[in-house]
């Protein structure tokens, strides 16, 4: 089965329209459009697999991938590192990996234990000790320097390349789990894992019809957490998301709050995998309520979206794919009536083949067949959408440019034939002049609007940290009346806890709101700054220039608005009283309120600041990144144009020499003007061959935006 036939087609067809308005550009630089071309050979579908831990998902991933035991899926170890498995990308080699390890400042921040790690495990994992998180930290780092010596120091922000490919290999770095250090040699098990920040494995399967990048997580309730952040990062790129579930205990809180979190993102796709179904007594019977209650639960928690919701078993996948010894056992264990009586109610088939059983079984043909569909119906589209619309903004500015021509060339020859040709030669001294000043206009404009637009991005990274801190702060003295409140007459009131707790959920929605806010805010005024530049480039061409210059749309750009999946998770923060030292201890005892609310907002500031600063920076990139797109845009219609008219007044200059030759010249100004009348041909089918191509591209964006 080919996955994502029609993007494929799609991909070609933009890729062959590039190519044809590369050979209509004429002999113009032609940087801008390979450009475009390498942008769309670099698009691939982008899909995570996310799920608790040992829901199956390194299992999924491998038998998705056709390959038994690739990446390691066992009960030990587990995955630790986010691995991005890349597909087909045309730009990556055939096969091998390269792995990143942590750079200085990451892991000088794993290892003071911050609370980073703390928070997500408290929210997590109720009840967490978060000493043992502390503890963990610093294993990881004793880890380190046990398997690696002094030398992991040296590690840090570099990478280890290979140009082969094996499940040894990847065992060295993604995976972790105890015993990988007990008596093993030093060559095994998780060596590098503790330093490795992320894997990327290349490969090149026929079945993907376009390039893919398949990324495997660590669960997400892992205890050992200090990757969350770039297992975070790594879904805020993702398009597609497999969530998967273990049939067992189906959609835990977690779960649903995770699946709001990507549903949530902008024109992404989150598929329902719920794996293991093999586990359940009678699952060919069971399977249905399983899948209804997964359904049903995530209506009432995330109304506006309907999911994709499918059953299988990885495992089965796995078992059919297995050439070794224990194989043949492990399919007939699982080859059994339940299986055949499921495969009839599911699918109303029951392949004649074990094997062909346990696939259809596993699920897998069907998550392939809705993944196709989705990457077909314009996941990541975009990206395409973007490529899309520069595609358009240089077919403006090459019709543009071939209209200006002919209009000269046409003038030229009306000029020859009524042999005026002293005037002419110097208007087109004047048109030179024009065509410079034009070209310099351009540039003062573009670089002008560049610079606006970067300072505000800047600008308003420090407003946003201004307010974002006004809010903390007042939200951390709006909690003084609630202390002062629960202590009266400065003793704790009987009864009560020893610690002074505080609900940070009030003060997450300010910081959402306030975050939304500035986005939306800051996208204004940056559409506004790149649509004033873009119609000021149209009036310099439109002055200078007899022809109307059409206007490129800056439709389509990145982030229409903010979403991210780093978040605030810490819940709520607890402050210990402090109390006055006494002797009276069998009294009720003093409380320092000042103290205690001090140490509060200490306690408040620090444990805020690393997350809060966290999403101002991925809110300001999401703004320089629709700035950056926006301003390519125009950049790039402009040096297509600065091409166009270069080339117009070395041919001006050519022709200006030539008139003046054949001032008195019959046969020579024949020539010419045989030469000129070609010429215009020329352009009069290169403009038609323009018109049709810019109709079939807006054609294809139709289709994708469908
Ligand atoms: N019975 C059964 N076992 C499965 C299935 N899928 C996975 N397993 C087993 O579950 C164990 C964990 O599988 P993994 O694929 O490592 O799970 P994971 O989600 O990647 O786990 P982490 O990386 O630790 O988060 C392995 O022993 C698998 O063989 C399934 O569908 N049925
Ligand atoms: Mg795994």
């Amino acid at each position: 089965m080919r996955i994502a036939p029609l993007q494929r087609q799609q991909l070609d067809f933009l890729s062959g329209q590039l190519e044809k308005l590369e050979a209509m550009s004429g002999t113009a630089d032609r940087t801008e459009l390979q450009n475009l071309q390498e942008r769309l050979n670099g698009w691939a579908a982008k899909i995570a697999v996310i799920g608790q831990v040992k829901a199956g998902k390194s299992t999924f991933l491998n038998a998705f991938l056709g390959q038994h035991d690739f990446l390691p899926s066992d009960v030990n170890p587990w995955t630790s590192v986010v691995t991005n498995i890349r597909i087909n990308v045309p730009t990556d080699p055939e096969t091998g990996a390269v792995f990143h390890f942590f750079d200085e400042k990451d892991w000088a921040e794993i290892m003071d234990g911050s609370g980073q790690i703390r928070k997500m495990a408290e929210e997590l994992l109720p009840g967490f000790n978060t000493d043992i998180l502390k503890q963990q930290s610093e294993e990881l780092r004793e880890k380190a320097q046990r398997r690696l010596g002094d030398h992991y120091k040296s590690m840090l922000g570099s990478k280890h390349e290979y140009p082969f490919l094996s499940a040894d290999l990847l065992k060295r770095y993604v995976c972790a789990g105890p015993g990988s250090d007990d008596g093993l040699t030093r060559e095994s098990l998780g060596r590098y894992a503790a330093l490795t920040s992320d894997a990327n494995v290349f490969m090149r399967i026929p079945e993907f019809a376009v390039p893919t990048i398949v990324t495997d997580t660590p669960g997400v309730n892992d205890p050992f957490l200090v990757r969350d952040e770039v297992t975070c990062r790594s879904l805020d790129n993702s398009d597609v998301f497999i969530v998967v579930l273990s049939a067992q205990q189906p959609l835990t809180d977690v779960d649903i709050g995770l699946i709001r979190i990507l549903a949530q993102q902008d024109g992404k796709d989150v598929l329902i995998f719920v794996n293991r179904i093999d586990e359940l007594d009678g699952y060919d019977t069971r399977y249905e309520s399983v899948a209804e209650d997964v359904s049903e639960r995530l209506k009432k928690a995330i109304p506006e979206i309907e999911f994709t919701i499918l059953t299988g078993s990885a495992f089965m996948a796995d078992a059919a794919l297995r050439i070794d010894d224990e194989a043949e056992e492990v399919r007939a264990n699982l080859d059994t009536p339940t299986l055949a009586a499921y495969l009839k109610k599911r699918y109303g088939d029951v392949p004649q083949d074990r094997a062909e059983r346990l696939l259809l079984g596993s699920g897998l043909v069907d998550m392939k067949r809705t993944l196709s569909m989705v990457i077909d119906n314009g996941s990541g589209s975009r990206q395409i959408g973007q490529i899309i619309n520069d595609i358009e903004a240089q077919v403006a500015a090459i019709t543009f440019a071939t209209k200006r021509e002919r209009q000269s060339v046409e003038d030229e020859i009306t000029q020859v034939r009524e042999n005026k040709t002293q005037g002419f030669v110097a208007s087109l001294a004047q048109e030179i002049v024009t065509v410079k000043e034009a070209q310099s206009d351009l540039d003062f404009l573009v670089a002008a609007a560049n610079e606006k637009v970067e300072g505000l991005v800047e600008g308003s990274g420090t407003d946003l940290a201004k307010t974002l801190s006004e809010k903390v702060d007042s939200f951390i003295d709006s909690q003084r009346d609630r202390l002062y409140a629960l202590v009266a007459d400065d003793t704790l009131r009987p009864g009560r806890r020893g610690t002074f707790d505080v609900d940070l959920s009030p003060l997450h929605e300010k910081i959402e709101a306030t975050l939304h806010a500035g986005f939306d805010m800051v996208r204004d005024r940056i559409d506004s700054l790149l649509a004033s530049c873009m119609r000021d480039c149209g009036s310099i061409l439109n002055e200078n220039f007899d022809d109307t210059f059409e206007l490129p749309s800056l439709d389509g750009l990145p982030f229409d608005t903010f979403s991210t999946t780093l978040s605030m998770s810490k819940k709520s923060l607890q402050t210990t009283f402090e109390t006055e030292k006494s002797w009276t201890f069998w009294r009720a005892q003093k409380v320092d309120k000042e103290k205690t609310f001090e140490t509060m907002r200490t306690l408040a500031i620090a444990e805020l600041q690393a997350p809060i600063e966290k999403l101002m920076l991925a809110c300001m990139k999401a703004q320089s990144d629709r700035a950056a797109a926006g301003i390519e845009r125009i950049k790039v219609m402009q040096a297509m144009l600065e091409k166009a008219l270069v080339e117009r007044k070395e041919r001006l200059k050519e022709d200006q020499a030539l008139l003046e030759a054949a001032a008195n010249d019959e046969t020579a100004r024949a020539q010419m003007l045989e030469r000129l009348n070609g010429h215009v041909d020329t352009l009069n089918k290169r403009l038609h061959d323009l018109a049709t191509l810019e109709n079939s591209v807006v054609g294809a964006q139709i289709t994708e935006a469908a």
